[in-house]
């Protein structure tokens, strides 16, 4: 049984910059990862159109200057080859794969009290004990494929948007059926619309996209940026999502019918996202319909077939399920060898040999795609058989009913030494995932510089400094309209699964500003024990 300091799962942008980390303090420490190689989400994610809505200068470590200025983005959003390429970059320039172990799964890890150590299990058959167990499995990796009936019986190609092959799938003169009109689906649909024959669009909730607007960058921009990265990283950080933008003062209420057209339509022509042209978008439900009515305007505008349109355009409210940006979306609708089929109104009853059938019609198909999304949050960390104290399994703590606690979203009572990287709870998804992946590295990797500059052998944070912070999170989560949606936010996307909000939502600013008054405080609200188990 191999002995080591720290065990991290997952070889994302999480999992690589903690072993980067770990290995500077001079710790040993082994990754575990499932795929081939590098990557995380961007090593899975390789179907047609994937791309980060996120502006590529933003998403990228920020740690080495170096890497800063030697890495070049191309376009204004990256897609999955330029990510992945990013990620084999780091992972070379700074040796990181000699401490990876890949095609190989953490199925368990379990705390020894006794030992004060992390016994883990692989689907390898190893086992290693270690002081520190770390997870960088990332808040959607858990695919989602629902139940249907006769899924099994299908007997064209099928294929889920987050396990895409690495071979380009070829769809020329077959008829598809996509399932699902998320981030996922609607990134996909306009390409495979292009090479199919035919392709059918199963459509649940109708979404609310915007144009990404996604272009090369100019060398110029490229330069300006590389001179200003340090200002770049500091308004990254002390920004609210993540990104230098800032949130304007000004409610959509305040603004005049004709202010309020020119700010959305400006928004509209320069692409992303419609959350930050007001102040009040995702807290006033008023304020809301305003941009509701806009875009619904917009795809009326784009979409030739009124009922089409109709039935394309989202009644929810904007942001409260995840926007979408997207290249032609609405415009794919207009093509001939195009159908969109609202399963709302006419739910998938099977999937068949040849096909899917709705209660009212059957659909002869050569290939399915499930773009239908993941077990967000906490799927990817309940697929490990996690064992804090008295053998209490996190899915016994936070899952089947149970509501998630944690402290700060990076550490879990009754789980000592035990850390989860973007975990539930701190701002992850709704944030620029690199910075955020970063912030918590970081504060990770100082907690355990502390902890070995001072012989401390164990950190777990105290119930009643976790009880308080998800209370935090959930007050603040409450003054907008986020968690009262039906989306993968919530976990309303997986049948059976306690609704909760475990996304903090007062930025990454104010986080890390908390985080570190934490750790300046002697990392208050954590107890510690020395290695002659003494409380400090
Ligand atoms: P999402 O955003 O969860 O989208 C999944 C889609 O699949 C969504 O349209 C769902 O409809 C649909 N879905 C899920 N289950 C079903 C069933 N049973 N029948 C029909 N349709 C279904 O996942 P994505 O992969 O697109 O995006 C995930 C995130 O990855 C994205 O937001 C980015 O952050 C990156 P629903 O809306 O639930 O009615």
């Amino acid at each position: 049984m191999q002995k080591i300091d720290a065990i991290v799962v997952g070889a994302g942008f999480s999992g690589l910059y903690m072993l980067y980390r770990l290995r500077e303090l001079g710790l040993t420490a082994r990754g575990y990862e499932a795929g081939d190689d590098v990557g995380g989400v961007w090593y899975w994610n390789r179907y047609p159109g994937a791309k980060c809505d996120i502006e590529s200068v933003y998403y990228n470590y920020t740690f080495s200057e170096e890497l800063l200025q030697e890495w070049t983005w191309t376009t204004r959003y990256p897609d999955q080859p330029a990510i992945l390429g990013y990620l084999n970059h780091v992972a070379d320039r700074f040796d990181l794969r000699r401490d990876i172990e890949f095609r190989t799964r953490v199925v368990s890890a379990h705390y020894d009290e006794g030992a004060r150590r992390w016994v883990v299990l692989t689907d390898r058959g190893e086992t290693l004990v270690a002081r520190y167990f770390i997870s960088g499995v990332g808040c959607l990796s858990s695919s989602n494929t629902p139940g249907f009936r006769g899924l099994e019986t299908f007997e064209g190609e099928q294929f889920h948007t987050g396990n895409w092959p690495h071979q380009p799938v070829d769809f020329r003169g077959k008829r598809v059926g996509v399932i699902g009109t998320g981030s996922s689906g609607i990134q996909a649909i306009p390409e495979i619309a292009v090479q199919a024959e035919h392709l059918y669009v199963f459509q649940r909730t109708p979404q609310f996209s915007t144009p990404a607007v996604n272009r090369r960058y100019e060398p110029e921009y490229i330069s300006q940026i590389k001179a200003n990265y340090g200002e770049v990283k500091r308004a990254m950080r002390e920004s609210w999502a993540g990104t230098p933008r800032r949130l304007p003062s000004l409610s959509a209420l305040e603004d005049s019918d004709e202010g309020r057209q020119r700010t959305y339509e400006q928004a509209w022509s320069a692409g992303g996202w419609l959350l930050s042209t007001y102040k009040d978008i995702v807290t006033n439900a008023e304020a809301n319909e305003t941009v509701c009515e806009f875009i619904r305007e917009k795809i009326h505008g784009i979409v030739r077939d009124p009922e089409v349109a109709s039935r394309l355009a989202p009644r929810h409210q904007y942001g409260v399920k995840r926007p979408v940006l997207d290249t032609n979306y609405f415009e794919t609708f207009n093509r001939d060898n195009v159908t969109l089929v609202d399963v709302k109104a006419d739910p998938i009853v099977a999937i068949t040999p040849d096909g899917l059938r709705t209660r009212a019609q059957a659909y002869g198909l050569d290939t399915l795609v499930f773009a239908t999304g993941y077990d967000a949050m906490t799927g990817a960390l309940f697929r490990i058989d996690i064992r804090g104290r008295q053998g209490v399994t996190l899915k016994d703590k936070w899952g089947d009913g149970a509501a998630i606690r944690t402290y700060l979203g990076v550490a879990t009572s009754g789980f000592p030494n035990f850390f989860t990287i973007t975990g539930p709870e701190s701002p992850s998804v709704l944030s620029n995932m690199v910075v955020s992946i970063e912030q918590h590295v970081e504060w990770i990797s100082d907690c355990i510089a502390y902890m070995q500059a001072r012989d401390i052998e164990v950190i777990e944070p105290d119930s009643q400094a976790e009880a308080g912070w998800s209370k935090h999170c959930k007050e603040v989560a409450d003054t907008t309209l986020l968690p009262k949606g039906e989306s993968w936010y919530t976990g309303a996307n997986i049948q059976g699964k306690r609704m909760s909000f475990p996304i903090y939502l007062a930025g990454v600013g104010t986080y890390r500003t908390i985080c570190d008054r934490v750790a300046a405080n002697g990392y208050e609200g954590f107890t510690f024990q020395t290695a002659a188990a003494a409380a400090v």
